[in-house]
């Protein structure tokens, strides 16, 4: 019998590429879903399996990170080998206008998941979603040593899921591991943070259907890697020996600038024509430069980065101006219909 898994966050970005690298791997993939209004499975849906098809190794369950009865009784009942814990209020502007939400779902939410864990008795290892945004203020290169100087109220949420994760290992024994991963990004990005952003505006000002994309500060330092990369140093995390904490990087630095120049070019586009600045995008307190340095998740996990900002940024752009190609062929046949 292959492993099972529960995925927090399965319709995120990273939840849907875990949930490919998992399948690929013969897990049965249990993913908790929360309840909304419209359709929140998007990213997920060219996995969907029929609920009445025996034997499917893809299974949603209604959760919240919210309610922890509901995950207690979801880890009772599953008992998975490994546990993701993918789900968050991951927004890091949003954080500062919805802060006790933002530190209820991503931070008390580790601490539900984790306690349910141990009140439910099950043996399984859980890996827990960290964030370079904890480091905040603190200078780069960032890497394992480096003290935590949250600057908004998501990263602050993030230290208390990290802690939280430590102390259940220390205090009993839980195989748990953090893992600490710098921004990453892909054409299954969500659309308001910046890249995708960026990229999402090029293929509309390519195709004549925008002509000004609104930012904030684009002074900012990143370290961007390529999310279908990234989650398989979670799983590399799961399946190691020990239990530890580790950074996932490029090591590469870029400015918010830097990439909108990459990207405006990819569509032979001068960003300067089009870039204008509106305060509304700019954080109450801005972390001003991330650049991980991943050695140890190399040296010990074997993992190592491909893809960088630049190529990134041409994979993103690529991905946008397609569906949007493809977007409005579907408008115009469908308007032919009529
Ligand atoms: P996304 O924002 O794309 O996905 C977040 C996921 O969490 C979605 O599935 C969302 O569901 C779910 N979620 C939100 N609120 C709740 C809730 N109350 N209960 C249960 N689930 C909830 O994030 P990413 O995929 O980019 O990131 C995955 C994790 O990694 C997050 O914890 C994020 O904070 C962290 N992280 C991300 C980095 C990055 O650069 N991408 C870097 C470092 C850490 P729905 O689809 O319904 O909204
Ligand atoms: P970040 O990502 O805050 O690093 O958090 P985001 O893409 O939101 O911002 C990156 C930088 O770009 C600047 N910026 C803008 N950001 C957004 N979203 N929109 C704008 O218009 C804009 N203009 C400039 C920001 O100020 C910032 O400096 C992401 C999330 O995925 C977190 O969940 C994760 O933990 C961290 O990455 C690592």
């Amino acid at each position: 019998m292959g492993k099972s898994a529960l995925i927090t966050g399965i319709t995120g970005q990273d939840g849907s590429y875990l949930t490919e690298l998992l399948l690929e791997k013969g897990y049965t993939v249990h993913g908790l879903l929360r309840r909304s209004s419209s359709f929140n499975t998007a990213r997920i849906d060219h996995l969907y399996e029929d609920p009445h098809d025996e034997g499917r190794s893809l299974v949603l369950h209604h959760a919240d990170l919210a309610d922890g009865v509901a995950l207690v009784n979801l880890l009772r009942d599953l008992r998975p080998d490994e546990v993701y814990n993918l789900g968050a209020q991951s927004h890091v502007r949003v954080s500062f206008d919805a802060p006790l939400y933002t530190g209820d779902v991503t931070g008390m939410g580790t601490m539900r998941l984790l306690e349910a864990i141990r009140a439910s008795g099950v043996d399984t290892r859980i890996y827990q979603a960290s964030s370079s945004e904890m480091f905040g203020s603190a200078p780069p290169p960032q890497n394992e040593a480096t003290g935590f100087h949250p600057r908004s109220p998501y990263g602050c949420a993030k230290v208390y899921g990290y802690w939280s994760t430590v102390n259940y290992r220390e205090a009993y024994g839980l195989f748990a591991v953090n893992g600490v991963l710098f921004n990453h990004e892909s054409p299954r990005r969500g659309e308001t943070f910046v890249t995708r952003k960026i990229t999402r505006a090029v293929a509309r000002i390519r195709a004549g259907l925008q002509e000004h994309l609104y930012l904030g500060n684009i002074d900012a330092v990143r370290d961007w890697g390529y999310a279908p990369e990234y989650v398989e140093a979670m799983w590399r995390m799961l399946q190691h020996d020990t239990p530890d904490d580790y950074v996932v990087a490029t090591g590469v630095a870029a400015t918010v600038r830097d990439f909108l120049g990459e990207a405006f070019s990819a569509a032979d586009l001068d960003w300067t024509e089009h870039v204008r600045f509106d305060p509304k995008y700019e954080r109450p307190s801005e972390v001003d430069a991330l650049i991980g340095d991943a050695g140890k998740a190399e040296s010990v996990l074997g993992w190592k980065p491909r893809v960088q900002w630049a190529e990134l940024a041409r994979i993103m752009v690529g991905a946008d101006v397609a569906s949007l190609e493809a977007e409005l062929a579907g408008a115009t046949v469908r308007v032919d219909r009529r």
